[in-house]
């Protein structure tokens, strides 16, 4: 006999799978899945407005899906700007921990991204303005709560009809190697920094976390108003950087600017501009087989950006060679982006507001399943909606 659904919510089956939503979801049709979730979009009927469903597959099957939940709840409930995906609501339709299997996360829909985008026209420099300017004000927010994106591309930038951006993490697929490889625009937004360590892990077959030596020790010396920590915090928030500046360089260009057909040759794309690195880059890196590599390269110079994008004005321009720098300690921060002279026009500086600190200590955590678990259902207990979505309409 078919259990009857939890008090004030409906069944209703998407893809083959059942989805238990509150009432005032209607209307749910997919948008896309993949081997962590599905995601719908539904029309709220309370607030009168388009809004996702994520509804999370099998989330409490292993301690890794269950930390991977835990951990996007955290993440979402914790981002509150206006160009980063927040949440709107969280619900359950099991109401005791023991029974918990499945969870939703609801956001505002967003209809297109900038990929898309870019497929469709070319962009005037105008809406790059725009759009550069909103990236970097999300990436602004983001770092500042010591969150780094590490995946930032065309996909992840989603548009909507008024050109409003947000930065979000579709994440829906598993990243395995294999999606690393090859002609793949999963790798051409990624800094070369993260292509290095990539290298070296397939290559020795261990991993490393830290690459790239931060060198900070003789950097503590001659500046000395930031910490070590926050030092190597900046030069891993870098990663970002690097993939907005590939992301604006496309906008400008109408294709990506470093399309390379796999790890080597990724580098090699990268390096035609940039030229390659002086020493004093080379000796920073922690893996002698990385630093063979970069010095058995023919040695380039560096291109002058100018000549590359001819048709952008010498503002745009300037924002990319701050960007586009191989040695993450020297690429602009977020927040420095938006004081150069390419924003004036859109900048509203008290708007470019900063987050709350962000709690990583569970990031780094190892627990039982039915810890994560536990956690999770606390999470989604103490959810509250955003004070613009508070009001009852119906
Ligand atoms: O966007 C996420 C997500 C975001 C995230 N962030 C951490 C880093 O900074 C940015 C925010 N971390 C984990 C996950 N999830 C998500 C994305 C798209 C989606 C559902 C969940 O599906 C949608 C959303 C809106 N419109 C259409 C489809």
């Amino acid at each position: 006999m078919a259990v009857r659904a939890r008090t004030g919510y409906y069944r209703q089956e998407v893809n083959r799978t059942a989805w238990e939503v509150p009432e005032r979801y209607r209307d749910l049709k997919q948008v896309g899945t993949g081997a962590y979730g599905t995601v719908c979009s539904a029309w709220d009927r309370r607030m009168g407005t388009q809004v996702a469903i994520k509804k999370l597959h099998r989330p409490f099957q292993s301690k890794l899906f269950a930390k991977r939940a835990y951990r996007e709840l955290r993440l979402l409930k914790h981002m509150k700007h206006e160009n980063v995906i927040g949440l709107l609501d969280v619900f359950t339709a099991e109401i005791a921990l023991d029974r918990l299997r499945d969870f939703y996360l609801v956001m505002p829909f967003m209809g297109t991204d900038l990929g898309k985008l870019m497929k469709m026209e070319r962009l005037s420099e105008d809406r790059v303005q725009f759009l550069v300017y909103q990236m970097l004000r999300g990436l602004k927010y983001i770092h500042s709560a010591g969150i780094i994106h590490r995946d930032l591309k065309p996909g992840n930038l989603a548009i909507n009809p008024d050109c409003e951006l947000k930065i979000l993490d579709f994440g829906l697929a598993r990243q395995a190697d294999t999606e690393m490889t090859g002609y793949v625009v999963t790798r051409w937004y990624r800094a070369p920094e993260v292509i290095l360590n990539w290298m070296h892990y397939t290559q020795t077959g261990k991993p490393s976390s830290h690459f790239v030596s931060t060198g900070m020790e003789e950097k503590k010396a001659k500046r000395p108003r930031f910490t070590t920590r926050e030092l190597t915090l900046f030069s891993l928030v870098a990663v970002d950087i690097w993939s907005a500046g590939c992301i604006m360089a496309e906008m400008l260009l109408g294709k990506p600017l470093f399309k390379g057909s796999d790890h080597l040759d990724q580098l090699r794309e990268i390096m035609k501009i940039t030229g390659t690195p002086a020493a004093d880059f080379v000796v920073k890196l922690q893996s002698q087989d990385a630093k063979n590599y970069i010095r058995s390269l023919p040695k380039v110079p560096k291109k002058d950006l100018h000549s590359l994008f001819s048709k952008a004005s010498s503002n745009a321009v300037c924002v990319l060679e701050k960007m586009l720098l191989l040695d993450p300690e020297r690429r602009v921060s977020a927040s420095e982006a938006l004081d150069l002279p390419f924003f004036s026009e859109y900048r509203e500086a008290e708007e470019e507001t900063e987050a709350l600190p962000y709690d990583q200590t569970m990031d780094n955590t190892d627990l039982p399943l039915d810890q994560w678990k536990r956690h999770t259902f606390t999470e989604i207990l103490t959810f509250r909606p955003p004070r613009d979505s508070r009001e009852t309409s119906l």
